[in-house]
């Protein structure tokens, strides 16, 4: 759901450069609608384009996710699920869809269905027919200290910026598809208000006990395990597919290269896939600033993070 260019966009709307653009990651962020959006990589015109254009089946299914929340440890585990009876494990295609980014008004009846999406947009962002349709949305949190070292780490390619930068950045909510607290608060609202279309998952929770939630994603998306299935291990096989060890040796992802991005390799999406590795990079008093600043932001909504 990402373009760059469109037609459409008659004037720039709502749109202001970051302030504090120190370094080639706050250098490509621009507010846009109330959040910060990586302008430089995903225009803000396709975001109109897609809030304008994309229509929702009622049997489509969206991974949305902050980056560095596990994107791409779930979009290979829903993509597994849902496509388990149609490949085998060694020949399944892990593709990912940037359509607004090449074309305003992309042809999307051709996608096999159930259509899967991916996304990083904030759900107020979310196109219209998305909110009125009954698909499905997954989304996946983490801890946000995890996040901050996994995305200093990623962008290390661009800039190498200090943690404290990145870390300062998240803090004033001035980071890609920030403030972090509100992308959030948006899908965990919308998970209790609308259970059955938005299914709410930590990546510590998949971590902790991988197969009990791969189950509990299935049975979400309509495509439960038979008793068969889990007798014969077929879960676990998922599981042990998409784990972090076996993704990060498929040869695309140890050689491999996404087209039309600048990023050098797809290796980086795969450093260490560790829950509680920011103790080794940021300190207790920056993580208790952070602690209070969500302690305010998340008030009255029930959601914590540990
Ligand atoms: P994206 O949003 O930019 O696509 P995303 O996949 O959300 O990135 O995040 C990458 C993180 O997920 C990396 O975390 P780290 O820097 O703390 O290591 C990456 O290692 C981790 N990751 C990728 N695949 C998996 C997986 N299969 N299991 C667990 N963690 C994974």
């Amino acid at each position: 759901m990402e373009s760059k260019e469109s037609s459409l966009e008659t004037s720039t709307p709502n749109v202001s450069p970051s302030a504090a653009a120190s370094n080639a990651y706050a250098i490509g962020l621009t507010q846009f609608q109330g959040f910060w959006i990586p302008s430089s990589r995903v225009p803000t015109s396709s975001i109109i384009s897609f809030q304008k254009y994309f229509q929702a089946l009622d049997d489509d299914i969206i991974v949305a996710s902050k980056p560095k929340a596990g994107t791409t440890w779930l979009k290979a585990l829903v993509f597994t699920i849902v496509n388990r009876h149609s490949y085998t494990l060694s020949n399944i295609p892990l593709n990912s869809i940037k359509l607004y980014r090449e074309n305003s008004n992309p042809d999307l009846s051709k996608i096999p269905s159930p259509r899967l999406f991916s996304t990083h947009l904030p759900y107020p962002m979310l196109a219209d027919s998305i909110k009125h349709s009954n698909c499905r949305i997954i989304y996946i949190t983490r801890n946000p200290f995890d996040i901050v070292v996994s995305l200093w780490h990623f962008f290390r390619f661009m800039d190498d910026w200090p943690v404290e930068d990145c870390f300062e950045m998240f803090c004033r909510g001035e980071e890609g598809y920030g403030p972090f607290w509100d992308h959030v608060l948006g899908y965990w609202n919308m998970s209790l208000e609308k259970p059955s279309n938005v299914f709410f998952l930590r990546y510590e929770e998949l971590k902790e006990d991988p197969v009990a939630q791969t189950k509990r994603l299935a049975e979400f998306l309509g495509f439960p395990f038979s008793i068969e299935e889990e007798k014969t291990g077929v879960v676990n096989q998922i599981v042990d597919f998409c784990s972090f060890n076996n993704l990060k040796d498929l040869e695309v992802n140890k050689t491999g290269k996404m087209a039309e991005t600048i990023l050098p390799n797809n290796k980086l999406f795969f450093r260490s896939g560790k829950v509680g590795d920011y103790v080794n990079y940021l300190t207790p008093t920056a993580v208790e600033r952070f602690n209070n600043i969500l302690e305010e932001k998340l008030s009255g909504s029930g959601l914590t993070f540990k």
